[in-house]
């Protein structure tokens, strides 16, 4: 049997992170959820435009989708946005297959991948060379998974974007229980003191 090598897809357009995750909150209108993931992606998200509906996560890769997920089921009338770098999520990629079988339709999944685990200096990650974003999250069954597309969507989606390696453009304040209180505040689940 001839060995295949899938190669991650080299003719998407490169982009840059601060630049999509702004163009991403000029469209808001509903009080959308954000969640940014470990490192570049919640600095750019901080950077983009502080809102009480964003929630940064800090310190463990891979959370960003997980807890997407739990927003998403917890309040399936709100939609919600999840910006996770590739480093973090091939640590997490069971993921995917959950969020597959759960179905949120109000989830949007956008993978920043510049083929780096920049913040932590810059190593290449599997996806520079062998691994796929994109075929592992339809491999997972997210059937609604395409590099850089926009499209209008009625099930859980993943969106691969090759970005350049320009570093975060802010750095999050680094408060977990502030960041949970007011995401919490934001989302209408706590009311104020
Ligand atoms: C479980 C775990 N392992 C390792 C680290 C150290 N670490 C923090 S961020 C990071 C790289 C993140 O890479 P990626 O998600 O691709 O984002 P980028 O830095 O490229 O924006 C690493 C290795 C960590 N915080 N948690």
């Amino acid at each position: 049997m001839s060995k295949q090598v899938n190669t991650p897809a080299r003719n998407t357009k490169v982009m840059n992170r601060f630049d999509l995750t702004s163009r991403l909150l000029a469209k808001l209108k509903n009080e959308e959820a954000i969640v940014g993931g470990i490192g570049n992606t919640n600095f750019d998200l901080w950077a983009a435009g502080h809102r009480p509906q964003n929630f940064y996560m800090l310190g463990s890769m891979g959370l960003a989708f997980p807890i997407a997920l739990g927003v998403a089921l917890a309040q399936p009338n709100r939609r919600v946005f999840a910006l996770e770098g590739d480093g973090s999520l091939l640590m997490q990629m069971g993921c995917l297959a959950t969020i597959a079988a759960l179905k949120p339709k109000n989830l949007t999944m956008i993978v920043m991948d510049n083929g780096i685990y920049q913040i932590t200096g810059a190593q290449p990650t599997p996806a520079a060379s062998v691994s796929d974003i994109v075929a592992i999250a339809a491999g997972c069954g997210l059937a609604n998974s395409a590099w850089a597309a926009d499209e209008a969507a009625s099930a859980p989606t993943l969106i691969g974007v090759r970005i350049d390696d320009k570093p975060g453009v802010g750095t999050t304040r680094r408060d977990p229980v502030q960041i949970r209180e007011r995401f919490m505040l934001g989302l209408g689940v706590r009311q104020p003191l």
